[in-house]
This record gives structure tokens, sequence and C-alpha cells, in this order.
């Protein structure tokens, strides 16, 4: 608010007029400041000299720790607090004008209460701290597609993330005009308190309110919050559709381009898959990254399905990301990266289980205490994360800021299970497609809080992220069919299958530019396959697997089908399904009932046919 004190504001964090006359974003942001009651608000332009206010800012409250900038040029390490650092899934509500409309596997709050609720808690909640106004563009600033949102924060720390994860300040206030078409999200950290954190969306009202929590998808609202929550029920009304996919090109030695979209839950590989580098088998190959977490897909005229990453950067998992794994990964996080709950060393540097080279002997945790090698406790927190604008990335595609984003050919769903799902399998058609989208499941990861490791449904790796009724969110991907006249073939993979031992059976990573390889010719009709009574394998020969160190009997167990465990998935999907309501589509029903019709015909040919 312009008439707010500067009395007590720093040099690096002052008030100022804003940036902009939209009446109603200027009354939204008065409105929203006179609940809060911050000492100053600060619009945020997006320029190089805010930035270098913000950081200074940062540093002076102790949010950010510099580290060696001579190896880590414009890097920092964030510590968010020990009960603040993941998702949280049962304190985050869809507030829609009815439960049915928020459906089953959402938290719902009447948004009446909801908002009653929150203004309690936003009450003065921003005494002696700054308001930060962050105006920012999910999607390339000149797409048609392209979405407005305000985000309105107490942390400095939130908006030098959305700085990166998004096209932030004026470009965004421009694009914006005096339009009163952008998303109202306000975030207050509260005292970060789980007792009082709520992550509330409002669909009707395109509105974000959260409180008490500093973290990830919790506060940087463009992301999950914005553009999935809010987004999949715009898609819904508007007619396409907002996914947790990466998007990748993947470019031949002929220089033939293809572009693949997949879903996999968190912390399931999409960044790694996004990003991969192929083995030595595949020379000439090459991966270029469109986006790592979100796909926007709409219907060109053409009737094909084109993807846009409505994001600017890259919210990456730490653990386990290193040149082995994920070179191109480690590349783009060298420099101007914040990174959040990893280890810091005693010369500056970060380090997370999982990183190249040699454990260090002494290093700071990612909670600020001295950790010792060969201590039982990790250093670096499981969902510790690094926060790297995209055009750090050696990989990016040059159409990663296409305004009418890249056309798909072929979809994955994949999830992380130890059993049943083989390495890859393709669907038969578009609703056989949509089946494997809606049934899958996949082990539950640090990215939320609550327990790891347990199988649970998570239908287009959406469970956390859809905005609306789950099973009229099947209905409309259903019904893109009628309008993509070139609808991309649909595959599910599996990176993450393991033996009796319990180890992975597949060395995932960058061989898994074979799978990848075999779903590309097949959506260019050019490899065969074999049909099994739940969609088309591999056949022998069809993966290329020259140059990869496995034994036979690991790949024949890494694809295999099992009847047994098949017939057991179907009963589980049914009372998936069965949980969703009389509201799913009849067609998912019919998918799951012919499946389970055809496994039946073979268990009952005999034992000679044990594998579909
Ligand atoms: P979010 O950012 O949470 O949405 O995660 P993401 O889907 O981008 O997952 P990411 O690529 O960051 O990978 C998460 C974890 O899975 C990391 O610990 C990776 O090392 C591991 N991982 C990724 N790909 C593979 C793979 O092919 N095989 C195995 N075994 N692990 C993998
Ligand atoms: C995920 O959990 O899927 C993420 C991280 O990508 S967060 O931004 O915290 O949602
Ligand atoms: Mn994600």
């Amino acid at each position: 608010m312009t008439t707010a004190s500067v009395s007590s504001a720093t040099q690096s964090d002052v008030d100022n007029k804003p940036l902009t006359k939209n009446p109603h974003l200027t009354a939204w942001v008065e409105h929203m400041a006179r609940m809060c009651q911050p000492d100053r608000v600060v619009w945020c332009d997006g320029s190089e000299a805010e930035k270098a206010r913000l950081t200074e800012h940062a540093v002076s409250i102790g949010s950010l720790i510099p580290l060696d900038q001579a190896k880590l040029p414009g890097c920092y390490l964030h510590r968010s607090g020990a009960n603040d650092v993941a998702r949280v899934e049962h304190l985050t509500f869809i507030c829609s004008p009815t439960k049915e409309d928020a459906g089953p596997t959402n938290n719902w709050m009447d948004p009446t209460e909801a908002y009653a609720k929150l203004r309690e808690l936003y009450n003065g909640s921003m005494k002696g701290r700054t308001m930060y106004v962050v105006p920012y563009v999910m999607g390339p600033v000149d797409s048609p597609f392209a979405k407005i949102g305000i985000e309105i924060t107490d942390s400095v720390y939130v908006a030098l993330n959305m700085r990166i994860m998004t096209r932030m300040g004026q470009c965004a206030l421009d694009r914006l005009g005096n339009s009163e078409d952008f998303n109202k999200g306000l975030h207050c950290t509260g005292d970060v308190n789980p007792e009082r954190r709520y992550i509330c969306h409002f669909p009707q009202d395109n509105t974000i309110w959260s409180f008490g929590s500093g973290y990830g998808g919790n506060a940087l609202l463009g992301k999950k919050c914005l553009a999935l929550r809010i987004a999949s029920c715009l898609g819904r009304d508007e007619g396409w559709l907002a996914e947790h996919m990466l998007i990748l090109g993947i470019e031949s030695p002929e220089g033939e381009m293809t572009y693949v979209a997949a879903a996999f839950p968190s912390q399931c590989g999409k960044t790694n898959f996004a990003m991969m580098i192929p083995p030595k088998r595949f020379k000439g190959w090459k991966i270029t990254t469109v986006g790592d977490d979100i796909a926007w897909l709409r219907v060109g005229d053409d009737g094909r399905l084109y993807a846009v990453n409505p994001e600017a950067g890259y919210f990456g998992v730490a653990p386990g990301t290193s040149y082995a794994s994920n070179g191109t990964a480690m590349r783009t996080i060298q420099t101007d990266t914040l990174y959040t709950n990893v280890a810091l060393t005693p010369d500056g540097d970060v380090w997370w289980e999982g990183k190249d080279g040699d454990i260090p002997a002494e290093l700071t945790d990612w909670q600020g205490r001295p950790w010792h090698r060969g201590s039982m406790e990790k250093a670096a927190h499981p969902n510790a994360r690094f926060t790297a604008p995209m055009v750090n990335n050696p990989a990016l595609s040059k159409f990663a800021d296409d305004p009418q984003g890249v056309p798909i050919s072929a979809i994955i769903f994949g999830g992380r299970r130890a059993d049943t799902i083989p390495l890859v399998l393709q669907s038969f058609n578009w609703t056989h497609g949509v089946f494997f989208g809606a049934t899958m499941g996949s082990e539950t990861t640090a990215a939320a809080t609550g327990k790891v490791g347990v199988v649970r449904r998570d239908p287009f790796a959406m469970l956390p992220f859809c905005g609306y009724n789950m099973a009229d969110y099947f209905r409309h991907w259903l019904s893109m069919q009628a309008k993509i006249t070139f609808p991309p073939k649909i595959f599910l993979a599996n990176w993450f299958r393991k033996d009796k031992n319990g180890k992975f059976l597949w060395p995932g990573f960058g061989e898994n530019m074979r799978v990848l390889k075999w779903v590309v010719d097949r959506a260019r009709l050019r490899v065969g396959g074999r049909e099994t009574p739940l969609g088309w394998v591999p056949r022998p020969g069809d993966l290329d697997l020259s140059g990869l160190d496995l034994p036979t009997e690991k790949v024949e167990e890494v694809t295999q089908l099992t009847i047994e465990e098949w017939v057991r998935e179907l009963e589980s999907v049914g009372e998936f399904f069965a949980s969703l309501g009389a509201n799913v589509p009849r067609e998912l029903h019919m998918q799951r009932e012919l499946l389970l019709a055809r496994l039946n015909l073979i268990r009952n040919a005999g034992p000679q046919y044990r594998t579909p």
C-alpha cells in the first residue's frame, strides 16, 4: 500500500508505488494489505537490480546463506524449517461451491467457511513484515495460452523463487493491462505451524489462499496451485488439459524431432527423464527439455495435441542428482540456483545423498546441525530441492519458449511399482490409454508429508493436483478424443520394478532411452510389438538393448506380465473406481471388465498359458 510506513525498512527492502494502474489489481492488493497489515508493500518488477536487492535483504535476515560464489556464482542455501519440508496433502483444500465439485479424492471446505477461517489467520499476520506483490505469467509471455497470476507473499525467499520459476515482474503487468483476468494468490508464512497451515483453492474465484508454510508447492503458488489445481478447472471449462507431465524432444541422428509427454508422480523421475543423456549406443541421438513438471495440452488447428510448459525454471529433487545420474541437471544448477534443505560443506559447497564423489567427513546438515560421515541421519532432507532457471539447462529445447508449444506424439504414464507393471506397455487406443492413466498406482515419496513407500492409486499422477471431481476429470480426458484428429499413442512405463531381493531390475536413467526409442518408433508406426490381452509389448529384439550389461533373465523379469498380479491389480482398480462413486465413466468400467475377462480366458485355458 502506498501509504504504508517505510520507517523500519532496510535500504534493500523499501516500499514502492504500484507498478500498474490496473484498478482491479490495485484495489485487491490494497484490500489484502488492509487485512494482513504489512509494514511495507514492495511491487516486484523482475529486474536484475531488484534481484540483487532482494537477495541482499534475504541474506541480511538469514533466509539465504551465500554459497562459495567462486564455485557456485549466484547460488544460495535456504533452510525451510524442520516441520515445513514438503507439500501437505491433508491440509490442501479445494473450496468449490459444493463438495461434489471437489470430489472424493480432494479435501473440501465450504468457501464461505474457508475464507472466514483464513481471514482470521491473515488478520495482522504481516505486521513487522514486508508484503511482496509478485506479478507473473505462466506460459511463454506472448502465448495465447498463458495465464497471469499475482502472488502476494511475505516471504522474500518465495519472491526470489517465483522470479526463477515463472516469467515474473513488469512483463506480467504489461500483458495484464487493465484486465481483471488474473489469479489472486495470497501467501503468508505465518508462524509455520502445521496446526495453522491451510492451502486453499477457490476455482470459482480464480483465487488461492495459502497460510503457514514457506515450502515449495505450498508456497510457490504459480506451480501446483495455479498451473495444476486451478488450471485443471480452467482446462475442463475451456477444453484443454493441465497435467503433471514433463515434455521432452527426442532428435534422431538424421534430425527427426519427436515430442513426448510423460506423467510420473512426485519424485518418480520426471526431471531425470526430461534431461536424459542417452547411452553410448545411441550416438547422435539427443534429448531436449521443454518442461520437467507441468504441461498444458491443447488441440492445435492441425488436429494434433500441443504442449506448453507453463514454468520457466526447475524446482527439482536434489538427492540422487549426480553427474552419473543426471549430468544435465548438474550443469543446470551451478549458477543462479537456490538450494533448499541440502547439506553445506565447510568450504561453502552443497551436498546431498547420491551426489558424485566421496562423502565429505564433516557437513552442516539440512537443519543447520553438525553432521559427521557415518551418521545414521541424512545430511540433506530427502525432499531437498534446487530452484534453477531453465535457461541454464544445456539441453533446453529451442521451443521451450514457443507460444504454440510442441506437437506431442506419445504420452507415457508411469509410477513407482515394485511389481506387476512391466517396463513398458502400449495401450490399444485412446480410451485404453485413459484407463492406463486413470488407474496408475505408485509408492508414496518424500515430496509430500506422510508415510513413504505405500502404493496408492495416483491417477494421471494428479491425485494431489486435480482441482475438481476425479471422475469428471476422467470424463474430460475421454472427451478429448473427439477433438484430437491425430491422438498421441499412450504407454505405461515402470523404471522401478524390483527383483526378489528388493533390487531394481532395470538400470534406469539414461538407459530409459531404450524404452523411449521403442515408444517413438511405435508412435511413428515403424517397429514391431506383440499383442497381449493387456496391451502391446516389445517382442524380444524390439527393444534395442545392445551395449547394455543386463542378463536376459532380468530383461524378461522386468518386461513380464503375470496373470495373477494383473488379476489382483484389476481387482484393486475395481475397488478404486468404487471409491470414486457412481460418476466414474462407464467406458472405464468396461475397459476394466474387458481386460479382466480376457485374463480369465487365458487363466482357464490351462497352465501352459502362464504368460498373457
Ligand atoms: P517432482 O519434482 O517431485 O515432481 O519429481 P520428479 O518426477 O521430477 O522426479 P525426479 O526426476 O526428481 O526423480 C526423483 C527420484 O527418482 C530421484 O531420487 C531419482 O534419482 C530417482 N529416479 C529418477 N529416474 C530413475 C530411474 O530411471 N530409475 C531409478 N531407479 N530411479 C530413478
Ligand atoms: C511435486 O511434489 O510434485 C513437486 C514439488 O514438483 S512441489 O513444488 O513441492 O509440489
Ligand atoms: Mn512435481
